[in-house]
């Protein structure tokens, strides 16, 4: 008899299933990984996942059915051939963190995630960690086009504490996923939130001033507040996957609403006449690091 579960953890190709109290390993049904494969999906479950399994021994168990996910956060998996990997599914909210320094923010990056939510929907927010090392007027200009757009723009430190209520706030009652890139402070700010979490942390590089992939597998966490985290393993390059230029273009909020509103239809808002989106630019009703993340990701896609 099968019975129901969440998947809260994945290591290769081991998933930890919650059920009750119990927490039950995992492998999935042949039949399961045949429609993943078949779908261009490496694997058939992702954290977050309801599922229905069989027990086959003390703490053991098959994967029999992947119940529908309400949303996922995907992407284009590593390697040649394309191919999807679902990163977290059914989620409440997708917290993109990034470090005002150590490692250095890309804002392109930033974008990128965020368009990754929408195109999901899943509702997105911005943490800037290690605001302890940061220079305020020069992050307050570089987020005030998000905080314009209406995503939530947290500062935090893990280390002096700045803005771990604030981020409370955002995550009591929800199922959140902390992704971004490696370094950033993501198990930290866990950590942070939560006393005894004890979950692993090392510091950047300092030859190469990146993050040194510290978290290798994704894992949801249940914080005595009353909110439940996937922390993730870092993500150097956050490939698109099934996402289409003309979704880009709809995927930025603030540009959205000019879209219909060029003198030709087929405008790709790069140097057309008569571009509304352009003209919004101008007119400083659109950001212009928006914008050109928004030409260049439309382009990107069309290549
Ligand atoms: N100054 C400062 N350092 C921080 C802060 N948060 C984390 N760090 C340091 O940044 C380094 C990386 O932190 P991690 O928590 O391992 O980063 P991560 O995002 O989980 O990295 P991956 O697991 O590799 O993706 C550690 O040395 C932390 O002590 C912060 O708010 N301020
Ligand atoms: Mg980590
Ligand atoms: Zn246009």
């Amino acid at each position: 008899m099968a019975i129901e579960g969440r998947i809260v953890r994945v290591q290769g190709n081991q998933w930890v299933v919650e059920s009750g109290e119990e927490r039950y390993r995992c492998h999935a049904r042949g039949r399961l990984k045949k429609e993943a494969k078949a779908r261009s999906m490496v694997s058939p479950v992702a954290v977050g996942d309801r599922v229905a399994f069989s027990v086959t021994g003390p703490e053991e168990g098959v994967i029999e059915e992947v119940r529908p996910r309400r949303n996922e956060i995907a992407r284009r998996a590593a390697g040649t051939r394309p191919m999807g990997q679902t990163m977290v599914a059914n989620l409440d909210l997708m917290v993109a963190v990034f470090a005002a320094r150590e490692p250095p923010l890309h804002i392109r990056m930033v974008d990128r995630f965020l368009v990754v939510a929408e195109g999901a929907n899943v509702p997105a927010a911005l943490c800037l960690n290690k605001i302890d090392l940061a220079d305020r007027e020069e992050t307050d200009a570089l987020f005030a086009p998000y905080r314009e757009a209406s995503y939530p723009a947290l500062y935090t430190s893990a280390l002096t504490g700045e803005g771990l209520e604030e981020l409370k706030s955002l995550l009591r009652g929800k199922l959140s996923m902390f992704c971004g890139p490696s370094g950033v402070g993501k198990s930290s700010l866990l950590n942070a939130l939560e006393p005894g979490m004890g979950l692993q942390t090392r510091a950047i590089s300092p030859l190469t001033g990146k993050g040194s992939h510290t978290t290798t597998h994704t894992e949801i966490h249940a914080l005595s507040f009353g909110a439940w985290v996937a922390d993730t393993p870092g993500i150097k390059e956050l490939g698109m996957w099934g996402v289409g230029a003309e979704d880009i273009m709809e995927l930025f909020p603030e540009i959205f609403p000019y879209l219909g509103q060029c003198r030709f239809a087929t405008c790709r808002h790069t140097h057309e006449p008569g571009c509304a989106v352009k003209r919004a630019v101008q007119h400083g009703h659109i950001h212009e690091a928006r914008y050109r993340s928004f030409v260049k990701m439309a382009s990107e896609q069309e290549t």
